[in-house]
């Protein structure tokens, strides 16, 4: 991996992870969890992949297989905002995360619904601190910001995993997590705090190639092979459904660029979401014409740097090791570890 001097020097990036697992969300919060960049703050879940109650027990599933204590999760909204429930049941299946075998979860859900566990936690931290990382529909970040307007200003970023300027997935034009709460998608769009939009156009570049499956099998470990078999379905079913010779890993693509920008290119450009139209619903209309409006808060991600991204997630993986055991990251078993980074590494094992 290429060391990068930056990434001993700053604080760890303060994150809530918002999300519908789904395979590329287990995905997405093994990386939060595992890497020393990033301090995860809070999982909310929100229906999308599948019902609410589903994402929700596949989250906490994730959680216990990845040994995460002291962080609070919380299901959020049930249903989208005006459309009725739509799921994925042909690229995630019935469960919402075919594939693997869950254990009984070991993490209690936290009492709050979780848009006030997101609206909690971000006025409890200090202003521009808090990156919200949505990898579902918006339907909770959106209320979120109606319920408690003050959070807008106060977010330092929200990444999202979502949409697409040139390809859709759920329509010729539309991507899943926008398309099923567009509404919600508007909302946050049209809020004024900086909006990364982790779009369909990059995260199609996070293929998970057989060289990179077969390196996240060789860490041995248990939440490796629950990667592996996650992957194992997603492989199939998006041969099955979208034609892919290799699954594209959506969401820990948000996670990477908050942990390093710099694997994630992104252009500052206007976007919005189409409501009116018949043939277009849901679409994320990105305005590339130069130069952007000075008060452009938008900006779309563009190129994967496809080698380091995946990285970050073995590395991560590597950290994670066997909870349960003693063999995790806060005994610094991370055997290619540049040293730079083991300075995260603490002694209580809380990041
Ligand atoms: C992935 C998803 C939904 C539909 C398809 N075809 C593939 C889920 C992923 O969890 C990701 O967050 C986003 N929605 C990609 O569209
Ligand atoms: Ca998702």
């Amino acid at each position: 991996m290429e060391p990068n001097p930056q990434q001993s020097q700053h604080q760890p990036r303060k994150i809530i992870l918002d999300c519908d697992p789904g395979h590329d969300d287990a995905v997405a919060l093994l990386l939060a969890h595992g890497n020393p960049d990033i301090e995860l703050l809070a999982v909310t879940t929100v229906v999308g992949n599948q019902t609410l109650e589903k994402v929700t027990r596949n989250a906490l599933a994730v959680g216990t297989i990845a040994g995460i204590t002291g962080v609070p999760f919380a299901a959020g909204c049930p249903r989208p905002l005006v459309r009725s429930i739509e799921t994925a049941p042909d690229i995630h299946g019935e469960s919402g995360m075919d594939g693997p075998a869950l254990p009984e979860s070991t993490i209690e859900l936290d009492p709050r619904h979780a848009v006030d566990l997101i609206i909690d936690t971000v006025m409890a931290h200090e202003p521009g601190t808090v990156t919200l990382v949505p990898t579902a529909g918006l339907t909770n970040i959106a209320l979120a910001a109606r319920k408690e307007p003050r959070i807008v200003e106060r977010v330092k970023e929200v990444v999202l995993m979502g949409g697409g300027y040139h390809v859709g997935n759920w329509s010729a034009v539309a991507e899943f997590n926008i398309i099923i709460d567009p509404e919600a998608a508007h909302i946050v769009f049209n809020e004024k705090w900086p909006v990364v939009m982790v779009g369909l156009d990059l995260t199609h570049q996070a293929l998970a190639t057989p060289d990179v499956v077969a390196k996240i099998a060789a860490i041995g470990t248990t939440p490796a092979k629950f990667v592996t078999e996650l992957m194992d379905f997603f492989a199939h079913t998006y041969k099955d459904a979208q034609g892919f010779d290799y699954p594209p890993v959506h969401d820990p693509c948000a996670v990477a660029y908050v942990i390093d920008p710099s694997i994630v290119s992104t252009r500052k450009v206007p976007v919005n979401i189409e409501l009116q139209g018949t043939l277009t619903l849901g679409m994320t209309v990105a305005d590339f014409r130069a130069p952007a409006p000075a008060d452009c808060h938008t900006s779309v991600a563009v190129d994967l740097d496809h080698a380091r991204f995946w990285d970050l997630v073995t590395d991560a993986l590597v950290r994670i090791g066997e909870p349960g055991t003693g063999d995790h990251k806060d005994n610094g078993t991370a055997s290619d570890v540049e040293p730079g980074r083991s300075a995260h590494l603490t002694a209580g094992g809380v990041k």
